[in-house]
Parts: C-alpha cells; structure tokens; sequence
C-alpha cells in the first residue's frame, strides 16, 4: 500500500511520498517537484500540469486554472463573479446554482464541475506517484486551507472519488505544517511540562493561512487558527498588471485589458518581476517583445515602488497574525517561534510585517513550497497501516462556530445551539438528547455569517425519521450524534430512540451529570463524546466537554452503549432503536451524479491513454523513417544495391509526405501496421550490416579466448 500526501494548492502541486527511507517529494515527467494547477482541454485529450500551462497563452479560452475556490461556490457567489470577467475562460451556472467551468473539449462544448477540474488534477497527481513508487496509489491524504467551509470540502472530497482517490483525511495546510514540523523534534516537551506554542504562516498564491499550535512529545494540538481566504501572490501580481496596463494605455496606446492573450503574457512577466524584486532591491527592468499590435514594450519597477503600491496588502498581513495570538490567549512571550511556509512569505515585506509583531524573527526551518505535502505524507503513514511511524497525535479546531436549530414548542418556535464553537478541538462528535414524539429536522449553519469567506452559512439540514411517542403517549428522548470528522466535514451522524423504562426519573438524573465516552476508533485521534441534554424546550441544559484523553473511560466503537455503565452507576436497562437521518447539505452533488463523474473521468483517462498511444505509434513510424533515410546515405550504403536504395528512399519520402496528410490522424493500428511494413524492407539491410560489424568482433573474442 502506498502513502501519499498531496498539496492541491491554488497555483501548485506538490506529492510527498513515505518510502524506507523517509518522506519523499517526488518529481513528474519534467522533472518538476511542483505541479501546475492547470487542466487544459483540447478537441482530442486533455493536458494537466506542466503541459496544461505551456497552453495558457495558446488555447487560452480552454484551459482551466486558478479554480480551487469554485469548490462549493454558488455562481451568485460575490467572489464567482468578480473573478468571472477576469478570467480567460467561461463560467456557466449549473442547473444546482453551483459553478460550472465551460469549455471545448472532443469538438464539443462541455461545462465541468470544479469537483471534476480537481478530479482532473488528481488523476495526473496520482498517476505521477503512481509512476514514482511503481505501484497503484489509491491511499492519500490531501490539504484544504483551514478556513474551507463544510461545502468546500465535501466538494474536494468529491473530487478524490473522481480520481478514484481514497481520501484518508482532509488536512488542513497549516496543520500538515505543523505535522512536518513536530514529528522529527526530538527535544519537546513532556506531557506534564509546558508545551512549546509555535505560530505557523502559509501565504500562498491565493490566500493567507495562520495557526497557532502547542507541541508536546508525541502530540500537537492546534490552539487558534485565523485566515485571510483572499490575501495571497496573487494580489501582488494583479498591483502590477494593473499599474503596468495604465502605464502602457499612455505609453503605446495599447488596451492590453481588451486583448486576453496579452493580458495573460503581461501577468506572467509581473509575475516573474514579483519573484525577482523578493531578491533584488534594486530598478528592475520589465521588457516583453511583439506584446501587441506589434509593439515591444519595456518599463521599471522597483522594490519600495512595489510595496507603495501593494500598501492596501501588506495592511492585511497583521490582522490573522494578530487575531490568533488573540484567540489562543498566548501572549508573545509564549511563543518559541514563528515558521513561515508558502511562496508568498518570501515577499521580504510580507515576512517583516510577520516578524515585527511577534517582535522576533520568522524562521525558515521547512521547505516554503514542499511541507505541507509533507506534512500530509506523514498523516498518512501515521494512518496507514502498512507503514510504521512515530506515534504522534493531532488535534485539529473547527474553523467556523456551528449551530442547529429546530422547531420546538416555544415563543418564537424555533430552538437553536451552538454545537461546535470558533476552536473547538476536531474531530469530536457530540451527544445532544431531544424530546420529541415526531421526525424533526435539525437545520446546521455557521454561526457568524460575517467571519465566512462566502455568502452563504448554511451547512445543511438534517432530517431524523422514525421517531414515535411512547406507548403512554409521553415525548420520546431521542439521543441525536453530532460530528465534525476527520476531514473537517460535519454531520448529524447518527440518531437514536431510547425506549422508556422503569426508574426512568433516576435515568435523567445520570444523564444531565457530566459523561464523556470515548469512541475508541482506530485514528491517531481520539474523539471525544460529549453529553449534552437539550429539553422538550430546546433549553441547553448543560453542554459539558472535555478534552483531556486521560479522563475518557473505555467504550468499544459501534456497539450500543448503556450510559450508566460509566463509573460507579447502578446499572439500568436501556433499549434504543436506531433512527435513520436524511441529510441534504448545500451545494452537495447528488449521489448518481457523482458516480457519473467518476465513470466520464475513467472513461476520459482511457481516451487520453488511447491518443497517448496513437501519438507514440505515430511518432516511431517518423522516427523509423529518419533514421533508416540517415543510414541508406551512410552505415547502411555497402549492404543495399543502389536501386534498392533508391526504391526504399522514396518509400520513406511517401510515408513522410503522408504523415503530414492522409497520415496525420489515423487509428493507431494504421501506424502500427505502416511500421512493420517498413521494418520488413528495412530489416534485412540491418542484419546484414550487424552481421559485418559482429564478425571481426567475434574474432577478437576467439583470439582473447584463444
Ligand atoms: P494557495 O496556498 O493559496 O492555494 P499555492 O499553494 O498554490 O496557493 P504557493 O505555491 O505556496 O501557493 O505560492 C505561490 C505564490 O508564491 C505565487 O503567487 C508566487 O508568485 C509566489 N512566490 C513564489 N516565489 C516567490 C518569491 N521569490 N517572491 C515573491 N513571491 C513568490
Ligand atoms: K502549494
Ligand atoms: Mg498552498
């Protein structure tokens, strides 16, 4: 079994794989540790990565990147459609209200879901580690930023069943960070002492990422985490396309914002320019020739410049910084130190501003671009059993507050709780008890629309069936599981009956005391159950929880759990009956949708396979054809009359020509085919001239044998 982590990143990719020796960040076809976030779509096949990107500028209108926060976004959605005009590509609205990304793709015109643009992604992802470890890859964890909302990584999700990816969790980037980061010190505290409270910061192409976590030997547990989901490279390269397109209206005249392929060059360039400035502070010259019309054009940038420019920014940069020192209620003498990650941190302003609040420097302790797939790597060999690794448990917060509410007896009919608040520990699963003597439906959504970085807080709503009143006619008391799983992804995950007995009066009397069970399941990470009694009035009687492992008692996973059975109880009898939940969560792809996708993604696998083919049949017939031309003129002259020769030299010229024309795209048989024919003429004047050149050395052999 192999164990892989992956970093989908806005912009680039990285695959960290565990071997014998340790965790790897593997290169592609090119070379490359990074792949590009690009899917380009052609009238034959698709390109992904490397290849994508070398068609940004040429088949522009089909070639898909920048698209990681379209996973679960609304079309409506405020971001969706200020990107919209920006991007070289077409948005359409799915029939669900989701966004669609629209394209040419076999000839026809084709809207994707960004579930299936990832999915795309991954598919070449996976089949790079694939051809690194020589082994299928069906095993991996993936990365999401930490402020990905319920819709957002439930579509991510989707998206490894696509690539037919077992996503064994959804990390968080800063998290699979700080995984990095701890799992090789060997000099952390002890449990009993102090942990050691380090901040991490990710800036990549597309946002900003902060967290605050607390190591221990063997364990870390994230304390605070804030973000900025659109601060990010980006923004800095957009400053000076635009500075650069104004310069340019008065300069030559040239409306670069009209002409998309110029516009896309001009982004490369200042992106190029960014990079060079993080090094250099001194003017720096931007030249791009034929840029438009014609007209080759050429100006300066220098650092201070840049930063005068980019002042809205860099302003940004302290506000997570600043809220999770507040959150975690450290103060910066509490800090050990702050690791910096992320191409965008090597902006050498970025990196001050970070360094002047914690008033201390940042440390560059990981690899900017490569730790949190390694991080997540090391996630996946801590939940991989084939392989052996430290012990080293994570735990993880919730990055939005949740709440359910329902319809209940009272005033305004509407009961509400805050189940999950801002920095819960996750995943954790909750007990909430309900009295009801019908199905309910539980509504989730996040608490403080404002803090989301989208319009819309709904999580989903969550229906409980089957529920009856007692046979006296009383309200049943309905035990309701909610979870925040692995992968950050909540749930109404189970719902109970508990049948009325006798001595029912001492049984609430043990309920409403505090109780936290542990489910005992086999993750790296023990979740917690916390009892929690909500009355007939959808009044929170007491939300009591507990974080602490040491204090859990032992319960085995899955099997009915009788309550009193913890501590010192006396032991009453209690007989529940499952009830089954109906979930429907925002934006979700319906179940036989999703499993369309992962049938067109096999199926657009095998065409890609089958032009791959064709293409390498075509290519040795060309190569054959070359090389055989070369040799008649030259090692081959002896061994052929000259009539032949010239016979099979025009042979060779017709199936060149032909290649060009009749020849261009025929099935790979045809090319196949074509190849024998011309290795039958070919042969013979080859073995003749192996039988030559083998014969005076199969003397010398005699001779040393000799
Ligand atoms: P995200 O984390 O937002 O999903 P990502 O993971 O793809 O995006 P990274 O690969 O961490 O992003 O960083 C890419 C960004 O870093 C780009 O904006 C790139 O221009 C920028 N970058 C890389 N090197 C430098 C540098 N030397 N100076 C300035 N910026 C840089
Ligand atoms: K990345
Ligand atoms: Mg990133």
């Amino acid at each position: 079994m192999s164990v892989v982590g992956i970093d989908v990143g806005f912009q680039n990719c990285y695959i960290a794989v565990a071997r014998s020796g340790g965790i790897e960040t593997i290169a592609n076809e090119y070379s490359d540790r990074c792949t590009p976030a690009c899917v380009s779509l052609a009238s034959k096949n698709r390109m992904i990565g490397n290849a994508a990107k070398s068609q940004v500028i040429t088949n522009f209108k089909n070639t898909v990147h920048g698209f990681k926060k379209f996973h679960g976004r609304a079309f409506d959605d405020p971001f969706v459609q200020t990107e919209k005009p920006k991007l070289p590509y077409s948005l359409h609205k799915l029939a669900n209200g989701n966004t669609g990304i629209k394209v040419r793709y076999l000839d026809e015109d084709k809207v994707f879901t960004a579930e299936q643009i990832t999915g795309m992604l991954l598919t070449k992802l996976k089949e790079t580690a694939e051809s690194a470890l020589k082994k299928p890859v069906v095993d991996c964890v993936i990365s999401v930023p930490s402020f990905f909302t319920d819709a957002e990584r439930r579509s991510v999700f989707d998206a490894t069943q696509i690539a037919g990816l077992n996503c064994l969790r959804l990390i968080n980037d800063t998290t699979a960070v700080a995984l990095a980061y701890g799992i090789y010190k060997q000099d952390l505290p002890t449990p009993e002492e102090k942990p050691r409270n380090v901040v991490f910061v990710d800036m990549g192409h597309s946002s900003f990422q902060v967290s605050i976590t607390a190591f221990n030997k063997g364990k870390l547990k994230v304390l605070a985490t804030a973000f900025d989901p659109y601060l990010g490279g980006r923004n800095f390269d957009e400053a000076l396309v635009e500075y650069f397109c104004e310069e340019f209206k008065g300069k030559y005249k040239l409306n670069v914002k009209d002409n998309p392929r110029a516009l896309l060059r001009l982004h490369q360039e200042c992106e190029k320019l960014k990079k060079l400035m993080s090094a250099n502070s001194s003017d720096l010259p931007l030249n791009i020739e034929c840029f438009m019309n014609d007209i080759d054009v050429s100006s300066r940038m220098n650092r201070g410049h840049f930063e005068d420019m980019c002042a809205q920014y860099l302003m940004r940069v302290e506000l997570p910084v600043k809220a999770a020192l507040e959150q975690s209620k450290l103060s910066r003498d509490d800090i050990y130190a702050v690791e910096i990650v992320g191409g965008a941190t090597r902006i050498p302003a970025i990196k001050e501003r970070i360094s002047k609040f914690f008033c201390k420097d940042v440390s560059t302790t990981l690899n900017a671009d490569e730790a949190v797939a390694r991080g997540s790597a090391l996630q996946c060999a801590i939940l991989s059993p084939a392989f052996k690794v430290r012990e080293f448990s994570i735990t993880d917060v919730v990055p939005f507050p949740i709440t359910l509410r329902w319809k209940s007896p009272t005033e305004d009919g509407l009961g509400e709780c805050e189940v999950f608040s801002k920095n819960h520990a996750a995943p954790f699963s909750k007990v909430i008890t309900f009295h009801k003597k019908e199905p309910f439906d539980l509504e989730a959504f996040y608490s403080n629309p404002q803090d989301l970085p989208y319009s819309d807080h709904r999580i989903g709503c969550f229906s409980v069936q089957n529920v009856v009143p007692q046979p006296d006619g009383d309200s049943s008391k309905v035990k309701v599981k909610v979870r925040v799983n692995v992968h950050g992804i909540f749930s109404v995950s189970s719902a109970s009956l508990i049948e009325k007995q006798k001595g029912e009066g001492e049984d609430m009397q043990i309920d409403s005391e505090p109780m936290v069970q542990n489910e005992g399941r086999a993750e790296d990470q023990v979740s917690l159950e916390t009892k929690m009694q909500v009355d007939q009035d959808g009044q929170n009687q007491g939300d009591q929880q507990n974080d602490d492992n040491s204090s859990c008692s032992k319960v085995t996973a899955g099997e009915k759990q009788d309550p009193t059975a913890v501590g010192n109880k006396p032991k009453v009898k209690v007989k529940s009956i499952d009830l089954p939940i109906m979930a429907k969560n925002i934006r979700q792809l319906d179940s036989d949708v999703l499993n369309n996708f992962v049938e067109y993604e096999r199926q657009m696998i095998i065409q890609d396979k089958l032009v791959k083919e064709q293409n390498d049949a075509k290519n040795a017939v060309e190569e054959y054809v070359y090389d055989l031309r070369d040799k008649l003129c030259g090692v081959y002259e002896k061994y052929i009359t000259e009539e032949d020769s010239n016979r099979l030299t025009l042979m060779l010229e017709d199936t060149e020509n032909w290649l060009y024309e009749d020849g261009e795209d025929q099935p790979k048989q045809v090319y196949v085919d074509k190849l024998d024919a011309l290795k039958r003429l070919g042969q013979p004047i080859q073995d003749r001239h192996r039988e030559h050149e083998d014969r005076p050395r199969g003397f010398e052999e005699l001779g040393k044998k000799l």
